[in-house]
């Protein structure tokens, strides 16, 4: 068996340090950087030996879990070494424990072939079962096989969840008829749930979402969707973060074979689809769970203290341990092949790099907190392997970090030492936006503070930048558009009233918020789903504390289609600003130059992609025959502007005028030219 990691070019050295050649600050880390590195090779060198290689390792969901062969036999394996007997139990054994007892090997798996009965499948397609153990000391313990693939729940009968045998008629499998696109140069993300995706009081569906969501996310400009709360989670409420059964596509929303409908129908549109995957953490359930599966405190996750996590009260697991990372490896590559999915935004990545897990940690941005013993090596490897063997199968795949340390190579390949992911995520930045709004004056805005935040990235590693992911919509706290109008978004928005100061200031700053971030935060941009709009109120999900209510587990995507209302108008900038970014492609240039960071008139001016932007934050200013720098002569023209009418605006700016440059240098930029740049409004300029 191959390696599928290349073997490091001629020349360089096989303890591979290349991050330290981009980073030289790096250099007093280079030991810890090549033990990592040297971790990841040796598992990858293990695998090899025992396994075949991470290709056949990662493939464990054809041998673990129920599988049907080409006989039509059933074949279940299931890893569970403290437990002394098991037995295969459901409908179509009348849930009697003699009739099908498995065998344990010497790795503590068990095995069991149900036969085909008449050359037929013996457990019907759909039918309930469960894996009956028994525990050292005599109990007997049932559980949900942990490589499921299809668990539903009946509330009026018990909170806990069914696992069923997943093998419909071949007439009713959901049949891939589109190919993977190919990978966006320019990231733009929709982050969505499907559940909350209808203005309606209920759960919406896999089937709803691909006729509804999918063409308005197209629309919208966006290139990427995230989906959020896939893995199979029994508490609604969690937001997908407590995941039971990571092999299961949540039934909530519809059978496995629509959420399969729903992915081949988002790649016809052009749209990638990424999971948010939950590898940081599971659930604590043990009935519908994988917490004391074979009764010991260990299975899949470290015992004691260190396999729980306080704020989360959730358990975690052990990356060092090799069926652990069979589990999560083919976990992957299930979402993958399964699903056809495009790639992952990884979950908690931040609890997986730190012993701390980032719980009471501030980072300072000093090198040191990411190199000494906070470090859990372990998680570190783990990552490295799960995007080591995502980019070598798949060379289109997308992986997104979700890590607030900012730890230095995370987004830079294993062969030159790093975590090998593609993105992180700028979580400094929607904090940057909540402090200004709940803190500043619109008057003391710092406008070199905003510019440092929006640009304080590392260079060589890709980061997708966001004002407000669903965090920021999560119940207690408050969406940008609620800072910035609140109540009067209930009484003030309709088209039909006068424009309020209120409402005109939260239009004008939402639209200019969203398009510095978009042009100066990064090489990928994220929006939540209804931020797009300035969707009113948080998020918060149907449980004991609400009275099981729906009220706020929506989104009323039909603000956007009442013409009497305001919200089109947000909506359709997004659109622009989308459709803007995918002509000149600022998202995959090099980063802007700013010639321009002005306290006291509150503008921003910059370039990127060939697109110079402006920036007047003035709440009352505004300035004819400004001076901008540009570096490229020639005669420009407007391509977006925040004060059209069609996104809202007072229209101050004549969208026929052209902007020729004159060569003289201004603000460190070769050639200027004059703009009139009205108070609260930014414009992109581009040549004609
Ligand atoms: C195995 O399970 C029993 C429960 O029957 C538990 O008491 C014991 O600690 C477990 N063994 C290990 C090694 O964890
Ligand atoms: C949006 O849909 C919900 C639920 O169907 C309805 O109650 C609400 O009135 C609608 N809102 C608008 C603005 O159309
Ligand atoms: C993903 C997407 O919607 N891309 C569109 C962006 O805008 C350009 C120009 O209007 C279209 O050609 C793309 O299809
Ligand atoms: C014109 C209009 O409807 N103004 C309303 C804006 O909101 C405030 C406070 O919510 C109301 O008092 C106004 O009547
Ligand atoms: C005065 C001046 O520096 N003008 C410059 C405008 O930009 C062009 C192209 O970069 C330069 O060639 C000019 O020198």
């Amino acid at each position: 068996m191959t390696s599928l990691v290349e073997k490091p070019a001629n020349g360089a050295p096989k303890d591979s340090v290349g991050v330290v050649k981009l980073d030289p600050w790096l250099s007093p880390f280079e030991q810890v950087l090549q033990r990592r590195y040297a971790k990841a090779h040796e598992w990858i060198d293990r695998l090899n030996k025992t396994e075949g290689g991470l290709d056949v390792f990662s493939k464990g969901s054809e041998k673990f879990g129920l599988n049907v062969d080409k006989n039509n036999n059933v074949v279940y394996r299931e890893w569970a070494p403290n437990a002394t007997e098991a037995f295969l139990i459901g409908d179509f054994n009348n849930w009697e424990r003699g009739t099908h007892p498995m065998k344990k090997n010497e790795f503590g798996v068990f095995e069991i072939t149900v036969p085909a009965k008449d050359g037929k499948v013996a457990i019907p397609h759909n039918s309930k079962i469960k894996i009956s153990l028994t525990l050292p000391n005599g109990e007997r313990a049932d559980r949900l096989p942990a490589w499921i693939k299809y668990v539903t729940q009946e509330l009026a009968v018990s909170p806990a969840y069914d696992a069923r045998f997943w093998n419909p008629p071949e007439s009713e499998r959901y049949k891939f008829k589109h190919t993977r696109p190919k990978q966006p140069e320019s990231l733009r993300i929709y982050e969505a749930h499907v559940g909350i995706s209808s203005p309606e009081l209920r759960v919406a569906t896999y089937k709803e979402f691909t006729k509804n969501m999918l063409p308005r996310i197209k629309n919208l400009g966006y290139n990427a969707i995230q989906l959020m709360a896939i893995m199979e989670h029994a508490y609604y409420a969690s937001f997908g973060y407590q995941v039971n059964n990571f092999f299961a596509a949540s039934s909530r929303y519809g059978p496995p074979e629509d959420l399969k409908e729903l992915v081949d129908t988002a790649h016809s549109l052009g749209l990638v689809v990424l999971l948010d995957i939950v590898h940081s953490h599971a659930s604590k359930n043990v009935l519908d769970g994988l917490n004391h599966f074979d009764g010991s405190d260990h299975q899949y996750f470290h015992e004691g203290g260190k396999g729980r996590h306080d704020l989360w009260d959730s358990r975690l697991f052990n990356y060092g341990h090799h069926e652990v990372l069979r589990f999560l490896l083919s976990n992957l590559r299930f979402w993958m092949d399964e699903y056809q999915f495009d790639g992952f935004r990884f979950d908690g990545v931040t609890s997986m790099l730190y012993i701390h897990h980032g719980i009471g940690t501030g980072f300072s941005g000093g090198y040191h907190e990411y190199f000494g013993a906070e470090v859990d090596e372990e998680g570190v490897v783990y990552l490295m392997l799960a995007n080591e063997m995502l980019h070598q199968l798949y060379p289109e795949v997308i992986t997104v970090a979700e890590d607030v340390s900012g730890m230095p190579a995370l987004c830079l390949p294993l062969k030159l030492g790093g975590v090998g992911f593609d993105y992180r995520l700028a979580m400094a930045i929607p904090d940057m936006w909540i402090k200004i709004l709940k803190e500043k004056k619109d008057e003391d805005w710092d406008m070199a503070n905003i510019c440092w935040t929006l640009t304080n990235r590392r260079h060589g590693e890709k980061t997708i930048a966001y004002c407000e992911s669903h965090d920021q919509a999560l119940v207690g706290d408050k969406t940008i558009m609620m800072h910035l109008c609140d109540a009067e978004l209930y009484t003030n928005m309709s088209n039909l009233t006068p424009l309020t100061p209120v409402i005109d200031r939260g239009m004008a700053l939402h639209k200019m918020i969203r398009l510095l971030t978009h042009g100066l935060g990064g090489e990928g941009y994220l929006n939540f789903e209804g931020n797009e709009f300035g969707h009113p109120e948080w998020l918060d999900f149907p449980r004991e504390g609400n009275q099981n209510s729906f009220w706020y587990a929506r989104r009323q995507l039909n603000l956007t289609e009442d013409h009497l209302l305001r919200y089109q108008y947000l909506n359709q900038f997004d659109r622009l600003m989308n459709l803007t970014e995918d002509k000149y492609g600022w998202l995959h240039a090099p980063q802007a130059y700013i010639s321009l960071k002005h306290e006291g008139d509150k503008v921003i001016v910059f370039e990127r992609g060939g697109a110079l932007f402006i920036f007047n934050f003035h709440p009352s200013q505004s300035y004819a025959d400004y001076r901008v720098g540009v570096d490229v002569p020639g005669m420009y023209k407007c391509v977006l502007n925040t004060d059209s009418k069609e996104v809202g605006g007072h229209d101050r700016i004549d969208s026929n005028t052209r902007y020729h440059t004159t060569a003289m240098e201004w603000n460190g930029r070769k050639n200027w030219t004059h703009v009139y740049v009205p108070c609260r409004t930014a414009l992109v300029l581009a040549l004609e």
